[in-house]
């Protein structure tokens, strides 16, 4: 009998691929990238650089087939602007790309960071070199923020993570315009007890749109004695009613493991912000943050997660 866990993500085996040394300015560290396949062909990493004053920035990195070659712009791709948006005085964080054919545009939804406490805000962009910003749209406490790619009716709708007194659960919110948001309902919950995601839950890359519904790929954070550990787990979601969950995953699927994941500025943590699909549309290429030190991949196949979450 195989007593081991299946293996739904494979590591890259040249993990990292990306950290501090690579970069061509001198920063600290650089993890939680989003992810885009351009229309090129070329994979775009959006990677969270943080500087030695522990304020983060935005910076792209190229490479022509996802895994290595990587180049980086030369300088900051898009810099905190305290002065006309003050949310984000302390940094901008973790963002995630979604395109938007009905626009033709890029949304990049990040974290705002100020003394207000951390809110979700909002840029489009058609180059990733000239940023349009709409500001905050999610006021704090909030983070882990993605956008579907399409409207739902007549509706944007964007998964968020706020937290209030009573935990830190998934919510999905609605709006005509990008700008005004209403419709909020819960998504999922933090499953609180004994749970590898008891104590938060939040989007993890943008949800994969598939025939069987929006896929999830949510970290759950357990506090132990020794620290918090950022684990991964799966959901289904309805594909016409997102906030439907179809089924969710009792066991985490990819974890703290290697010496890089488990040893860094913050322990114990991988923390993906984005994925893209390989050519045949089922190769998941998942890009995280290992340890808030670097960047890492993963690789795995959609059809083999929903295989496997269709059977728990
Ligand atoms: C979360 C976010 C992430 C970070 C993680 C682990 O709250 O701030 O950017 O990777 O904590 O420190």
């Amino acid at each position: 009998m195989n007593n081991k866990h299946p293996e739904l993500f494979r590591r890259y085996s040249h993990n990292p691929i990306l950290s501090a040394a690579d970069w061509p300015y001198p920063v600290n560290s650089v993890f939680n990238p989003g992810a885009v396949r351009l229309p090129d062909g070329t994979t775009l990493l959006l990677c969270r650089v943080e500087d030695r004053r522990g304020h983060s920035h935005l910076c792209a990195a190229r490479s022509i087939n996802g895994v290595d070659g990587w180049q980086i712009d030369p300088q900051p791709t898009l810099l905190p602007d305290p002065e006309h948006y003050p949310e984000e005085l302390w940094g901008i964080e973790d963002p995630r790309i979604t395109y938007l054919p009905e626009l033709g545009k890029f949304a990049v939804v990040y974290t705002a960071y100020s003394h207000g406490g951390p809110g979700v805000s909002l840029a489009l962009t058609e180059d990733f070199r000239c940023f349009e910003r709409y500001g905050m749209i999610m006021p704090p406490e909030d983070k882990d923020a993605a956008l579907l790619p399409h409207r739902i009716g007549n509706y944007w709708a964007l998964i968020h993570r706020p937290i209030s007194s009573l935990g830190a659960h998934m919510w999905i919110s609605y709006s005509p315009d990008l700008r005004h948001w209403g419709g909020h309902k819960l998504m999922l919950e933090a499953r609180r007890g004994a749970w590898w995601d008891a104590n938060k839950i939040g989007l993890s890359s943008p949800p994969i749109q598939t025939e069987q519904g929006w896929l999830v790929i949510y970290h759950g954070v357990r506090q132990t004695a020794a620290g918090a550990i950022y684990r991964l787990g799966l959901a289904l979601f309805d594909l016409h009613n997102p906030e439907r969950c179809l089924k969710r995953s009792d066991n985490w699927i990819f974890g703290p493991e290697e010496p890089y994941e488990r040893r860094g500025d913050v322990d114990n943590v991988v923390f993906p912000c984005g994925y893209t699909l390989g050519t045949d549309g089922d190769t998941i290429y998942l890009y995280y943050g290992a340890a808030d030190t670097s960047v890492a991949l993963a690789i795995g196949s959609v059809s083999a997660l929903l295989g496997w979450l269709e059977k728990q």
